[in-house]
């Protein structure tokens, strides 16, 4: 494949109910989506960096700085064997896995559409169908929670995950337990814990959730593998898990029991797939994770889901649960909280390109 000319876009795009975690909340999003053109095609990827580095050290204006100035210039011209080898140009560049993700995972939808193969072939996908959650915000009150998850649950999702931070937790999700019985729930702190708050963690051990996610620090490894050890429910990592070292690091030092694999968090579709194998072979469950994305970002999760790893419901929910309208067609829709993974070349949803360009923020062009 060769990467003849990249171009790189920002749009803003509302969601539609503000989404609050411990660190804070957002309404607008920015998306930086990235299109890269080579042998007659054109693929797309999507930046996951928020607008703050709040959830990472990457942000909307770091990814774009170094997708810019460092990674399009490297790779430029270049003509990687496959997807997996785009990066290799840009290896010196320490992090930044974000900026990088959204380049390789453009460069994985051209392959497979230059292939004509969809993009869950390509990766090895097991099957066409997967089934999806939802993550719900912090709420201001147990009812609108409630109201929330009923919604939820009656349009069919298979997992509801609720964001905690210390206060609204342990009561809360009991109350949950109370009022919906034994429906599939999990936690994600995003961090808001230390381990010095382990009886208050220990509350939640006897709650039946399926996982707790990310209860400490971001950066940490060893703090969780010592409450895993204290804990039944299984920790699940998100912050944690950067990159494949990282993975390895966690299992093993036993940090967690699943990690929640984000393409656009650990530099892309190739890295993602090598976690995926490390953890099958250690036995530690995984599951995909997301980050606001539009339909672009959407389709490259969806179809890396299809793994034969991926065994519990990953956090993709339709497209109307975040936009008015998306930016890909046909939009993301499920049925009985089955996705059922487009089967068109590449992502396989066309980017409406013509209203991304009527709403652009900023757009820059890089050809060989
Ligand atoms: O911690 O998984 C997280 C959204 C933004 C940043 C971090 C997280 C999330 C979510 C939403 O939980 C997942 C989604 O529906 O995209
Ligand atoms: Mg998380």
């Amino acid at each position: 494949m060769r990467i003849e000319r990249v171009e790189l876009r920002e749009i803003p795009l509302a969601l539609r109910d503000r989404f609050e975690i411990s660190s804070g909340w957002r309404h607008d999003r920015r998306i930086v989506l990235l299109a890269v053109y080579g042998d007659g095609h054109v693929g797309w990827g999507e930046c996951v960096a928020a607008e703050d580095p709040s959830y990472s050290y990457e942000t909307t204006d770091t990814a774009w700085h170094i997708l810019a100035t460092f990674i399009i210039p490297a790779v430029l011209g270049s003509e990687p064997d496959s997807a997996a080898d785009v990066l290799a140009p840009v290896d010196w560049i320490r992090g930044h896995r974000m900026a990088k993700a959204a380049l390789e995972m453009a460069a994985w939808d051209l392959e497979a559409k230059t292939k004509d193969v969809p993009l869950r072939v390509l990766l090895g996908g097991a099957r066409e169908e997967v089934a999806v959650g939802v993550s719900i915000g912090l709420q201001a009150t147990d009812d609108a929670l409630f109201a929330k998850i009923e919604g939820h649950l009656e349009r069919g999702y298979r997992k509801i995950k609720i964001k905690i931070k210390p206060g609204r937790d342990g009561e809360m999700l009991a109350a949950v337990r109370r009022r919906f019985g034994d429906i599939p729930l999990m936690a994600d702190a995003n961090s808001a814990y230390r381990l010095t708050d382990l009886p208050r963690l220990m509350e939640l051990d006897d709650l039946g959730l399926l996982m707790i996610e990310q209860p400490l620090a971001y950066d940490d490894y060893l703090d969780h593998a010592e409450l895993q050890s204290r804990l039944a429910t299984p920790i699940c990592l998100d912050e944690s898990i950067r990159s494949v070292d990282d993975a390895q690091l966690a299992l093993k030092l036993s940090s967690c029991r699943i990690i929640n694999i984000k393409p656009g968090r650990v530099g892309g579709l190739a890295s993602s797939k090598r976690i995926h194998d490390l953890c099958q072979e250690a036995g530690v469950a995984v599951w995909c994770g997301g980050m606001l994305e539009s339909g672009v970002g959407r389709a490259h999760n969806l179809a890396l889901a299809t793994l034969s790893g991926f065994t519990i419901p990953g956090d993709i929910s339709e497209s109307r649960r975040y936009w008015e309208r998306d930016i890909v067609e046909p939009e993301f829709e499920m049925s009985d909280g089955i996705m059922r993974v487009p089967d068109g070349p590449g992502i396989g949803v066309a980017v409406d390109q013509e209203r991304i360009d009527a709403m652009l923020d900023r757009k820059d062009v890089f050809s060989a």
